[in-house]
């Protein structure tokens, strides 16, 4: 049978960045030219094959970036995050790394981080290049991608590569007991294994 993981993911990053459109196109394959901002968050799931076969499920949430809304609720206990800037706007990858700074303070420490730069169809526009995002994400030792939410480009990948990465990076410290909340809960948790054996006897991930 093949492997199965499941894994909190949390969206988070400067209003209109374009978190829910990049949700939209990983969950549904769609993209709306208005989108409504979000109010408060919204949960969604997604899974991932991959090459191996081992299925991953994302349970995303999609937090509100307007700071009304800025709750650490939505990333206690993630296992990783996206956080999104618009490479069109310099100021939302200063957004992004305050982000990145909470998280990496007050976040789960084995969290995987993604650092997305969205829009890239409007590439023309760019304010933010290149070499300096993916130099401040090796620097902080992050992922970093560049997406368009609106062609689809580069969306899957990032979702991807947080889903190899993710089964191999939990800490020995936290195996055992999934599905019981505490340190489990906040690694991957094995399905087949949380299926087959009851709680306390489990040994969830190949991590
Ligand atoms: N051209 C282009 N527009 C995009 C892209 N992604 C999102 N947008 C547009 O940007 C606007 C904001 O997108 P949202 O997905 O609502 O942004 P958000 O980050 O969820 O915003 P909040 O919910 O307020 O935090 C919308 O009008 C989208 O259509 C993209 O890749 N390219
Ligand atoms: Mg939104």
């Amino acid at each position: 049978m093949s492997k199965q993981f499941q894994f909190k993911l949390v969206l988070l990053g400067e209003s209109a960045v374009g978190k829910s459109s990049l949700v939209l196109r990983f969950v549904k394959d769609q993209f709306d030219d208005y989108r409504e901002s979000t109010i408060g968050a919204a949960f969604l799931t997604q899974t991932v094959t991959l090459e191996d076969q081992t299925i991953v499920k994302f349970e995303i949430w999609d937090t509100a970036g307007q700071e009304r809304y800025k709750a650490p609720m939505y990333y206690r206990n993630a296992n990783c995050a996206v956080v999104v800037y618009d490479i069109t706007q310099a100021s939302s990858l200063e957004k992004a790394k305050s982000w990145i700074r909470e998280l990496q303070r007050q976040a789960d420490p084995s969290i995987v981080i993604a650092l997305c730069g969205n829009k890239l169809d409007l590439a023309a526009r760019r304010q933010v290049t290149q070499e300096e995002a993916k130099k401040y994400a090796e620097e902080e030792g992050l992922m970093w991608a560049e997406t368009s939410a609106k062609t689809g480009e580069g969306v899957s990948e990032v979702f991807t590569a947080i889903a190899k990465k993710l089964p191999q990076t939990a800490p020995p410290s936290a195996r055992g007991g999934a599905g019981r909340g505490g340190a489990a809960a906040r690694t991957g948790v094995d399905l087949n294994k949380q299926a087959n054996a009851g709680p306390g006897q489990n040994e969830p991930c190949n991590c």
